[in-house]
């Protein structure tokens, strides 16, 4: 007998008769129904029963727990699966090889293998809230149970390829629209639908064939596919997956199907043992660790539902500065009416053009409608009178970087706020624990650090002082998720975690350039690695007048062996703000944000290093990237050490989205334990680096 997800009875009745004849398999694997090794043996094995039992008339498919399913699981590739091991693609060869009808009933996110499934059955039904995606490509992969064979026959080459390039989930609509589901239809008659359909007359047997025999035409393909490698980056910048997928589709347009088959598999295989898909598996899952936070970290007077995360139905912002109007801006897109506080008429007028620009682009963007942007502008009230804040359930302080100025504010704060409401700060590098014995309620104190442009950086560093409550950090990673930030927890220590490793990343440049080696090719080298831009462009874009006040503010520890930052303020070249740092800017090249490199700045490097002492010398590009990532690594494991980063997953995610870490390197901690990869620590490279003669 069949298990319990299934209902039978014999042929020749009523519809009503029939629709009982339908056997249901309903995909059930909390939380998401991964389609693991596992599961697909237990899946197959119903499928198969469901074909030989007589008394079944169809099939339909559906999934439990609030989703089709994610997918393959993930987990599943880190192991070589045995010859017997059960996989989507065997359930899926069995949809094909059915003789019943299979319809697929799609309610929530059907994902990668779980919409291959779906495109092997006859006919696809979806209740408006389905999202579908092929998201292999973020983990490094291609649609591997033949999503890059079905699609292109089904919706043809280009549109296939557009929607498995970009990996995200589209919605019912859309889907309907490109042909890869048939229908929809409201969620409370999805499984009635799918049964009737199931048990409609025969003709999708023959259309689904169809789809597998269809020759595209041929003149589409080759286009498109040269189009498409010309479109994505270089497999050594993280676009391998991309070039292999295209491959996988250009089989398609030209093979038949079983033989696109083979070769997608064979593309797959090699992309499941590559690197950069182990790395971007890894991000997948580190991203899911970040808000797993250990209890020893809650102060012991504090019980298990203390950490039951607050609502937070209004918010508000003190400073309408830069990051203010970002965070404000943050706040709308998520839904959360916020009050923005600012006694600088000129700052509030800048700042409501800031946001009114922001949504107005969006509509542009076709992401928002013009209704919708002005809900979401008339959502964030700018005002001077700071007892509008009274009722909001979080505010974040986001003035200038001045400890004595933030410790006013929040005494302030303290006085107005309501009793639960947190008290937050946006400061990148200040003592989170001196604003909270500004307060009575250092319990509910804590960092939350944005990155700039806050409402596109998907960072932000949660920074949980001496006595910030565990409540107060749950409701912070609630408030991320809605935010849709990638939250990280960090121990209150100068510069928090991304800016205390890029210190270190920044000095060893600095450490290169005073040995003769220009911030151009420094640069160059970083971007050859993959980061969009190198430590002299990333310092000329964050002001050099804010590194000097930062490097001052860290005491002698942080000072350089030279005054080159020193003298390049003194000069008024603070960056990229100023058309001049440690690159030029020319406003005819790349709209005045393109580094050009100029030779005053290699002399001054040049005459303060032979006033320290520090003889020049040659350094290869792989020494300048070894050096340079031991800083992070290094640094990142003294973080680990002294408990200010919870896990080195947490690092790389701060990385890869905070700091343009190149995500198929998977993070600089992943990159450092990668088998092959050997990075001697910064300092012993340098040593290492300044025995070798320079004119040897
Ligand atoms: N495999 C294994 N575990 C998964 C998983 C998956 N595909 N998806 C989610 N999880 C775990 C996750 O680690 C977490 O675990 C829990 O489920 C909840 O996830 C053959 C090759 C579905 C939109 O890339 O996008 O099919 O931390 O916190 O915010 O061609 O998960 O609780 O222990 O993210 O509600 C392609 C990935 C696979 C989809 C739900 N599929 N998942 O989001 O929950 S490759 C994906 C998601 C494939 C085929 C190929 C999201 C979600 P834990 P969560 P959520």
């Amino acid at each position: 007998m069949i298990p319990s997800s299934f209902e039978s009875a014999p042929f020749g009745r009523s519809a009503q008769d029939d629709r009982e004849h339908v056997c249901i398999i309903t995909l059930d694997n909390p939380p998401v129904n991964a389609l693991s090794f596992v599961y697909c043996a237990k899946l197959l094995a119903e499928i198969e029963a469901a074909e030989v039992d007589e008394s079944v008339s169809a099939v339909v498919i559906t999934g439990a727990n609030g989703l089709f399913t994610a997918g393959a699981d993930v987990n599943d590739f880190n192991s070589e699966p045995l010859p017997e091991t059960k996989t989507v693609r065997d359930v899926i060869a069995a949809i094909e090889r059915a003789r019943k009808t299979v319809v697929a009933a799609i309610d929530g996110n059907a994902l990668g293998g779980g919409v291959e499934l779906a495109l092997a059955c006859d006919y696809r039904i979806a209740t408006p809230n389905a999202k579908l995606g092929l998201p292999e490509i973020r983990l490094g992969l291609l649609p591997g149970a033949g999503g890059t064979q079905r699609l292109p026959r089904l919706i043809g080459a280009r549109p296939a390829l557009e929607f498995m390039l970009k990996g995200s989930s589209i919605s019912a609509e859309r889907a309907l629209e490109l042909g890869i589901i048939d229908e929809i239809t409201p969620a409370a008659e999805l499984i009635e639908r799918a049964m009737t359909t199931a048990n409609g007359p025969k003709r999708r047997l023959s259309e689904r064939n169809a789809i597998i025999a269809k020759e595209l035409p041929a003149q589409a393909g080759p286009f498109v596919v040269a189009q498409a490698h010309k479109m994505v980056p270089a497999e050594a910048k993280g676009g391998l997956a991309a070039h292999k997928l295209i491959d996988a589709v250009q089989a398609s347009v030209e093979l038949p199907f079983n033989f696109g088959l083979a070769r997608e598999a064979r593309l797959f295989d090699e992309l499941v043992r590559s690197k950069p898909s182990q790395a971007l598996r890894h991000l997948f899952f580190a991203e899911r660790e970040l808000s797993k936070i250990p209890p020893s970290l809650s102060s012991r007077a504090e019980s298990r539902d203390a950490a039951e995360p607050l609502p937070i139905e209004l918010a508000g912002v003190v400073g309408a500065g830069t990051m203010g109007s970002g965070i404000a801006i943050t706040f709308a897109q998520a839904g959360i009416p916020v009050v923005v506080v600012d006694n600088n008429d000129e700052a509030v007028d800048k700042a409501r053009q800031t946001v009114m620009g922001m949504f107005m682009y969006q509509v542009q963007k076709g992401k928002l409608t013009q209704e919708e942007a002005w809900k979401r502008g008339q959502s964030i009230r700018f005002t001077d009178d700071w007892s509008e804040l009274a009722e909001a359930d979080v505010i974040v302080e986001a003035v200038f970087e001045n400890l004595d100025v933030k410790r006013e504010v929040f005494r302030k704060l303290d006085a107005i706020a309501k009793p639960q409401a947190l008290l937050a700060t946006n400061t990148s590098t200040l003592d989170i624990d001196a604003l909270a014995q500004a307060t009575k309620r250092p319990d509910k104190v804590l960092g939350l650090h944005f990155f700039v442009p806050a409402n596109i950086m998907p960072l932000l560093e949660i920074v949980r002082g001496r006595e910030t409550s565990a409540q107060t950090i749950a409701t912070a990673f609630n408030l991320a998720k809605k935010l849709r930030k990638k939250g990280v927890l960090s121990g209150n220590a100068f510069g928090f975690i991304g800016n205390r490793m890029i210190f270190d990343y920044v000095r060893e440049a600095n450490a290169l350039a005073e040995e003769g080696v220009t911030p151009a090719r420094i640069d160059a080298a970083m971007r050859e690695f993959g980061f969009p831009m190198g430590p002299f462009a990333m310092s000329d874009l964050s002001g050099l007048d804010i590194g000097l006040a930062v490097q001052k503010a860290r005491g002698p520890e942080a000072n350089g062996r030279t005054n080159v930052l020193e003298r390049l303020v003194g000069m008024k070249r603070l960056g990229q703000k100023t058309m001049a740092g440690f690159f030029k800017y020319d406003k005819s090249v790349g709209k005045g944000r393109e580094p050009i490199a100029d030779p005053v700045v290699e002399q001054l490097f040049a005459e303060e290093a032979r006033n320290a002492g520090i003889a020049p010398r040659e350094a290869s590009d792989d020494e300048i990237r070894e050096r340079l990532l031991s800083a992070l690594v290094d640094r990142g494991q003294k973080l680990l050490e002294e408990g200010i980063a919870l896990r080195p997953g947490d690092i790389d995610i701060v990385y890869v989205y905070g700091y343009g870490f190149p995500p198929h390197h998977g993070g600089p901690m992943w990159y450092a334990s990668t088998p092959g990869v050997i990075l001697r620590s910064a300092r012993s490279a340098r040593l290492e680096g300044q025995k070798v003669p320079t004119h040897a």
